[in-house]
């Protein structure tokens, strides 16, 4: 893998770039849609490809270990082959879904163990099995085994639960060292910054995990609730550490505005749900500001879902029909309007990097920030 950076923005930290997997290129700042279950929901893979213009999705290790299970995705070759995305993938390492997600979870030194949310049934997540299952789910990027704290989150549980996964990741190195791919392209290791937001964990953590010098490195343990200023400050602070030659991830981040303000940070890659989530509720966004597609005063508006935005779901749909889809529950909503948001995101990036690279990105981010986060 490789990583090469063209442009520097020359009045913030942003920069653009091209990270080269054995699956193709990224270009960077890069929008990952988020394919939980080895699919982004409502949307299919040539949608993803030649309308939203996809160059990375996700997978979560926790959703795909437990269905439809590794012997099911390494008989099928891995999970590329398995949903025919031949493009780069990135596993979550099931870190955070096992937090958010399973009944009963305890966390210990050796590991978790949880009840799965969908039968109940008893497993263990160790830094050693998470790699060797994200090894057979086949990702390009497979992360590092963690635990994201919540937030608020009090100091010493804070620094305990840092120093846990620092431990963690030396195993999860150890164990992703000492394998090797089982499918012929090679697979890369990202370790997560921890460290709730407090500064001097932050630094800590941030120093702890530059050191072990791999390819990539993510920011874990934000965006749970904190103030926008804070998640901002903690970036900013990791970001002076991270070496600058290296992708940086953003975990789970987040609104446009967030994104664009997390960039001028010098973010280069994000992942999120609100845009395929968000789309199922009715909420759009647009190069105008966001739409509530279900309130009243759309239901006559029979202009383009987004005229601001070249791709079929925003051109050929009105408000109107797509308001009308919303109401009446029709599966095709979904599919328009998580197009539709995804189609979004990825021109966001897209003119974010335009931007960087002629070297005007933070005029044009303060303005695109408040226009964005306009409700209309
Ligand atoms: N760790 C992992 N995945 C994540 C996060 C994290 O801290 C977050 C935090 N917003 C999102 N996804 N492994």
């Amino acid at each position: 893998m490789t990583f090469s950076i063209s442009a520097h923005d020359p009045q913030s930290k942003a920069r653009t770039g091209i990270l080269t997997t054995d699956h193709g290129p990224i270009q960077t700042p890069i929008f990952m849609p988020v394919g939980t279950a080895g699919t982004v929901k409502a949307v299919h893979q040539r949608e993803l490809e030649q309308d939203i213009k996809a160059e990375i999705i996700l997978g979560n290790t926790y959703h795909l270990y437990l269905r439809p299970g590794l012997d099911v995705l390494s008989k099928a070759g891995g999970l590329h082959r398995f949903n025919g995305w031949n493009h780069p993938i990135l596993t979550d390492s099931g870190g955070y879904q096992v937090y958010s997600l399973s009944n009963t979870r305890k966390i210990q030194e050796e590991g978790v163990t949880f009840k799965s949310h969908i039968d109940g049934s008893k497993h263990q997540f160790t830094p050693e099995n998470v790699m060797d299952i994200q090894r057979t789910i086949g990702a390009d990027i497979i992360m590092a085994f963690d635990e994201c704290t919540p937030y608020p989150c009090d100091y010493s549980y804070a620094r305990r639960s840092m120093e846990m996964t620092h431990r963690w990741l030396d195993r999860c190195i150890d164990r992703f060292d000492s394998t090797e791919g089982h499918y012929g392209y090679r697979q890369f290791l990202f370790p997560i910054v921890q460290g709730s937001t407090y500064p001097d964990l932050r630094k800590q953590s941030a120093e702890v995990i530059a050191s072990k010098e791999r390819t990539g490195n993510a920011i874990g343990g934000l965006a749970v609730g904190e103030p926008a200023e804070e998640m901002y400050a903690s970036i900013a602070l990791v970001n002076e550490i991270l070496p600058a030659d290296k992708p940086r991830y953003l975990m789970g981040v987040g609104t446009p505005a967030n994104i664009l303000e997390a960039i001028a940070l010098g973010v280069d890659m994000f992942d999120c749900v609100m845009p395929t989530r968000n789309a199922r509720h009715g909420i759009l966004f647009t190069t105008e500001g966001v739409i509530n597609i279900k309130n009243e005063k759309w239901s006559r508006d029979f202009s383009p879902v987004d005229p601001g935005l070249e791709g079929y779901a925003s051109q050929f749909y009105t408000k109107a029909y797509l308001r009308h889809l919303i109401k009446a529950e029709e599966l095709l909503a979904a599919q328009i309007a998580s197009i539709h948001n995804l189609t979004f995101y990825l021109w966001l990036v897209r003119q974010a990097r335009e931007h960087i690279a002629a070297g005007d990105y933070v005029s044009w981010k303060n303005e695109m920030v408040v226009k964005l986060m306009q409700r209309l």
